[in-house]
Formats: C-alpha cells, sequence, structure tokens
C-alpha cells in the first residue's frame, strides 16, 4: 500500500456570510484535544467541528482573524519545512515565533494506515455557547513524518474565497 502525501487546506484566509448553526456539528472541547484520537479520518472529523461558520465574522472580527505579512511569511517556511520532513518524530519542523503561541506541529500515529504523520493544527479557540471555535481558522496542514514514505505526491487543496462550512 502505498502513503499518499494528504494536505487539508481546511481553512484559509476565508469566510463571511449566513450562519447555519443547525447544520454545524461543533464541539466544546479544545482542538488540542483532537489530536488524541488515533486514526487521521478522526482527527480530521474532531477538527472540522472548529470550523468558524459562515456570518460569524463583522469587520472588526474578520480583521482579527488575519495573519500579518510577518505571519504570512512565516507559515510558507513552516509548510515548506513540513514537506521537507525527513525524520520519524517531526523534530526537523520548528513552528516560527510569530506562529508558535497560533499553532503547533504534533507527531500523530495513525492505527488506520500505522504511519505516522506530522500535523500542523491551530491550539487556540474560543467558546460561543455551548461551542468552541478556531481563534484564527487558516487551516490544518497532514503530511507523511518521512517524505522517505512518500510514494506519490498528491496536492489536495480546497479554494474557497467566501466561508467554510463543517459537514
Ligand atoms: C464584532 O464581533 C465581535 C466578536 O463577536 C464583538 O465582540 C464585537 O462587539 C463586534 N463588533 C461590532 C462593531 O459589532
Ligand atoms: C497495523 O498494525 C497492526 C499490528 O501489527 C496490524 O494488526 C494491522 O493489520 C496493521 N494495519 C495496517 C493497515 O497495516
Ligand atoms: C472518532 C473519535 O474517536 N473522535 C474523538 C476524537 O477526539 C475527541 C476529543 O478527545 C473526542 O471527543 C472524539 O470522540
Amino acid at each position: 500500500m502505498s502513503t499518499m502525501f494528504l494536505a487539508f487546506v481546511l481553512t484559509w484566509l476565508n469566510i463571511f456570510l449566513f450562519w447555519l448553526s443547525s447544520t454545524v456539528t461543533v464541539a466544546s472541547i479544545s482542538p488540542r484535544d483532537c489530536l488524541q484520537n488515533s486514526t487521521i479520518a478522526s482527527l480530521i472529523d474532531c477538527l472540522n467541528d472548529f470550523t468558524v461558520g459562515p456570518n460569524y465574522y463583522n469587520a472588526s472580527s474578520y480583521a482579527a482573524a488575519q495573519p500579518d505579512l510577518t505571519q504570512v511569511d512565516d507559515w510558507m517556511a513552516l509548510i515548506t519545512s513540513m514537506l521537507d520532513s525527513d525524520t520519524s518524530d517531526c523534530s526537523s519542523i520548528t513552528v516560527p515565533a510569530s506562529l508558535v503561541s497560533i499553532y503547533a506541529v504534533t507527531l500523530f500515529p495513525d492505527s488506520s494506515s500505522n504511519n505516522t504523520f506530522c500535523v500542523l493544527s491551530e491550539k487556540t479557540s474560543f467558546i460561543d455557547g455551548s461551542n468552541s471555535y478556531y481563534t484564527k481558522g487558516w487551516g490544518v496542514i497532514v503530511v507523511p513524518s518521512s517524505r522517505k514514505k512518500v510514494s506519490h505526491m498528491i496536492h489536495l487543496s480546497a479554494p474557497h474565497p467566501l466561508y467554510d462550512i463543517d459537514e
């Protein structure tokens, strides 16, 4: 079985419009708790619940959720270092100072494939009502921990200029 390269860009400079709260499942846990899941699929399912839905933002809260220019540059450097990861424990990946209070890279053993992955995920969230949402919502990136395990380069991404939903 070949290990595929997985890149989940779930949320990126996004948002607006209609808040369909009745169709969105959300969690009151922290996104850090999701990393206790045992499979990539359940991890992503858990993280999706923190998606900030349509019609949440007003102009000022939308502006507050945007990365500054340093964070944009550091994000690109961080993603590049993830793609170059060639260790068994993600130790070659360093989260830049401008992002370290918001994002973490975690070694994730996937029991469904017996492979290990490096997961870049947001660690900050806020509670609104009985639910928790990402503070920033810039996305989740998952790569095999070692690029030696990559036999096919497949880049999956989902541009979504308006907003995200969690289905
Ligand atoms: C915008 O939304 C934030 C967060 O919900 C809220 O605290 C703030 O009062 C809102 N600002 C305006 C101008 O409505
Ligand atoms: C993962 O390892 C376990 C224990 O060795 C084995 O039972 C299982 O079949 C393996 N799963 C895959 C997808 O290789
Ligand atoms: C499918 C699964 O096990 N999901 C779990 C992922 O982790 C969160 C946080 O611990 C649990 O609430 C989910 O049940």
